[in-house]
């Protein structure tokens, strides 16, 4: 399956891992939207949220809770999205379930659909040393 979610559960391309457990996996966004902007997906393939099994849901969100969390310790950020895309209307790009944990700054002025920047590599591997030490 031509899946790049897939690909890097299968490992064979490389994140900024934070959390893998056996239904899912946490990693560092690599267009982040604000620093720290991190993803979370169940590792069992399904498109979106009509498709997504209710135990793949389920873990997900807890895995989210945690990295969340972290994140919050990490950053101190004034505040936390956690948003989920369905369909090219919410401007869903990989069509593996996934679940953004996004660090939010007052004033940071972030729209939904807020397009994708390519991300300083060596800051967010960084910051993902930093987020998997409060794990
Ligand atoms: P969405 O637009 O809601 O489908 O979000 C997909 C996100 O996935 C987007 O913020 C960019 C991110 N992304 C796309 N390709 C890769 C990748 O190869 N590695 C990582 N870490 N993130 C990716």
């Amino acid at each position: 399956m031509d899946c790049i979610f897939c690909k890097i559960i299968a490992g064979e391309i490389p994140c900024f891992k934070l959390h893998e457990d056996d239904e899912t996996l946490a990693f560092m966004d690599i267009n982040p939207a604000n620093e720290g902007h991190a993803l979370v997906i169940p590792k069992e393939h399904s498109t979106d949220v009509h498709a997504i099994s209710e135990s793949a849901i389920a873990a997900t969100v807890l895995t989210a809770k945690k990295i969340a969390s972290a994140i919050q310790e990490t950053l101190g950020p004034d505040g936390i999205n956690l948003v989920q895309c369905n369909g090219p209307g919410a401007a869903q790009s990989v069509l593996h379930f996934h679940m953004h944990v996004l660090p939010r700054r007052e004033g940071d002025e972030l729209k939904l659909n807020w397009g994708l920047k390519p991300g300083d590599m060596d800051a967010i591997g960084a910051l993902a040393e930093r987020v998997r030490a409060k794990l």
